[in-house]
């Protein structure tokens, strides 16, 4: 099976052990520099399935170099491998999502901003349920299509590499998660305040003409 038909139809009708995976937006995947901070194992474990989860991966592999790959963090996947594939939001833009559920496991999920430099969830959850999710193999249609809405974010999100938005899925002791990179531009630097004339007063302290 082809990693990269896992988008169509087709290709995930051949995923016999797939469990869940965001099929929109686009998502982090894993190429050379995820290669060199996890190991050929762990990316050659998720070419196998993209839908897999980190659990299943520990259980025959030794724990990477967390200092290199968080293997619960974007999977592990590194923003170097998809630097080129990075949206450009502005605060209040709806995000449309799609998430295919292959293998149910009731448990919890959300989508959340995080600040991969820190591994932090930023503001609240943009969505969440607190319990069963993916309970059943035909979920409810509201938690495999939804949208999410951009939030204020200040410079927070301004450089690419550091925000992403985070689909979190825990059930039956496995963690699915899929990262779409993002940024938010800064707002503008508020304008210089227009001079008041007649009240030089005003400026006194920042200039002395
Ligand atoms: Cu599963």
């Amino acid at each position: 099976m082809r990693f990269s038909t896992v988008s169509s139809a087709l290709g995930l009708a051949s995923l016999v052990s797939a469990h869940g995976v965001v099929l929109k937006p686009a998502s982090r995947k894993p190429g050379d520099a995820t290669t060199e901070a996890c190991g050929r194992a762990m990316v050659n474990f998720y070419k196998q399935d993209e839908t897999s989860y980190p659990e299943a991966f520990l259980r025959s592999n030794p724990l990477p170099d967390r200092n290199k790959c968080n293997l619960f963090l974007c999977k592990g996947y590194q923003f170097a491998d998809n630097a080129a594939n990075v949206q450009s939001y502005k605060p209040g833009d709806s995000v449309e999502y799609e998430v295919y559920i292959r293998i149910p496991h009731s448990g919890y999920a959300n989508v959340s901003i995080v600040d991969t430099t820190t591994n932090k969830v930023l503001g609240s959850p943009l969505v969440s349920w607190a319990s069963g999710y993916a309970a059943s193999s035909k979920p409810p249609a509201d938690q495999t299509k939804f949208s999410v809405k951009i939030p204020e974010l200040g410079a927070q999100c301004a450089t690419a590499g550091v925000c992403v938005l985070q689909w979190h899925w825990f059930g039956a002791g496995q963690t699915y998660q899929s990262c779409t990179d993002f940024t938010v531009a800064a707002p503008a630097a508020p304008a210089e305040p227009a001079p008041e004339h007649g009240h030089g007063h005003r400026i006194r302290g920042q200039s002395r003409w």
